[in-house]
């Protein structure tokens, strides 16, 4: 266990300007709400909470090629900062969401805070239109595109876009769930031959010959720091309702479960992003529900296991 730590830097990332719908910025309350800093303290870890990041409202911020351009790259800029400073005193991130345009930041602060990181994406989307290629102009479906070496050429210059330092390969990224692609997105992960494996590869070849290769394929040593970037809309919308985006046909529990606990296995994951819980979304059953399975795959992300989880040093009681 070369990167895993008993340390954890959470942070929430009440964000919602890298796309349409309110309440994805309520995010962070919801889960701590439902007692996540305390559930992954009852684990064993050391939860230094750096709370949830404050963003100046832009009162003035008109569509440039993508929505919102000041206020997501002003937002990413502060998470960037905050996520390389829980990377460089040594924790293990944890990202609340907030939408996925936050991600920019994390994988950027991680990068500047350590090097060689590969990098997990569990999404029903690829997140990796070109403000070009993108038909809504929504910024959580173009994150990938702005820290990928390889897209560079294609990328226009956008407002407060600026600070960006691109910093991740196409072969450092794997991605797992997906069934809702653009045609430039599919265009960009063969050509740069991203590995991919849809939910069409789950059905064919299962989920836990996915993962292995997924995992093969970013770190064949396992000697790489991992971030996990983790889309509650991967899951089914029959388990994670109450998200901006939903896509039928998604990961089942089990296989978002088995994903976050071979993940935590390894001890390589160094930094966790949960993103795109919108609590406003859906009835109130709709709402816990989703929070609730957002709070098990976190905590699944930390160690977590089905099995069950026993101290080694575990004594049976006997009777007086
Ligand atoms: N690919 C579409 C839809 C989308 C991406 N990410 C989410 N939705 N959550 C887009 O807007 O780029
Ligand atoms: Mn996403
Ligand atoms: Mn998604």
């Amino acid at each position: 266990t070369k990167y895993s730590s008993k340390d954890i830097g959470f942070l929430g990332v009440p964000f919602a300007a890298g796309q349409s719908r309110g309440g994805v910025e309520h995010g962070p309350a919801a889960l701590r709400d439902a007692g996540i800093v305390q559930k992954l303290g009852y684990m064993g870890f050391n939860v230094h909470d750096y709370g949830d990041l404050k963003f100046d409202h832009i009162f003035h911020d008109p569509p440039d090629i993508v929505k919102n351009p000041r206020s997501v790259g002003q937002g990413a800029y502060q998470v960037s900062e905050a996520v390389k400073d829980i990377i460089s005193a040594g924790h293990c991130g944890l990202t609340i969401g907030g939408d996925h345009s936050l991600s920019i930041g994390t994988v950027h602060g991680h990068c500047q805070a350590e090097e060689n990181v590969c990098l997990i994406w569990v999404d029903a989307h690829a997140d990796i239109n070109t403000p070009l290629t993108s038909a809504t102009g929504n910024v959580h479906g173009m994150c990938l595109s702005f820290v990928v070496h390889e897209l560079q050429e294609y990328i226009p210059d956008i407002v407060d876009f600026d600070w960006i330092q691109p910093c991740i390969s196409a072969k450092d990224i794997a991605y797992i769930g997906l069934r809702d692609l653009d045609p430039g997105e599919r265009h960009i992960i063969e050509k740069l031959g991203i590995s991919c494996y849809t939910t069409h590869e789950i059905d064919h070849f299962g989920i836990e010959y996915v993962l292995k290769k997924s995992i093969e394929a970013v770190n064949p040593n396992m000697d790489r720091p991992m971030h996990l970037s983790y889309d509650i809309d991967s899951l089914d919308p029959a388990i994670s309702p109450s998200t901006g985006t939903p896509v039928p046909g998604g990961l089942t529990i089990r296989e978002g479960m088995y994903i976050a606990e071979e993940l935590a296995q390894t001890g390589l994951l160094h930094h966790i992003d949960l993103v795109e819980v919108n609590p406003l979304i859906g009835t109130k059953r709709d709402q816990n529900l989703t929070i609730f399975t957002a709070s098990e795959i976190i905590q699944a992300c930390f160690g977590k296991r089905r099995r069950g989880n026993v101290d080694p040093n575990y004594k049976l009681p006997i009777p007086e």
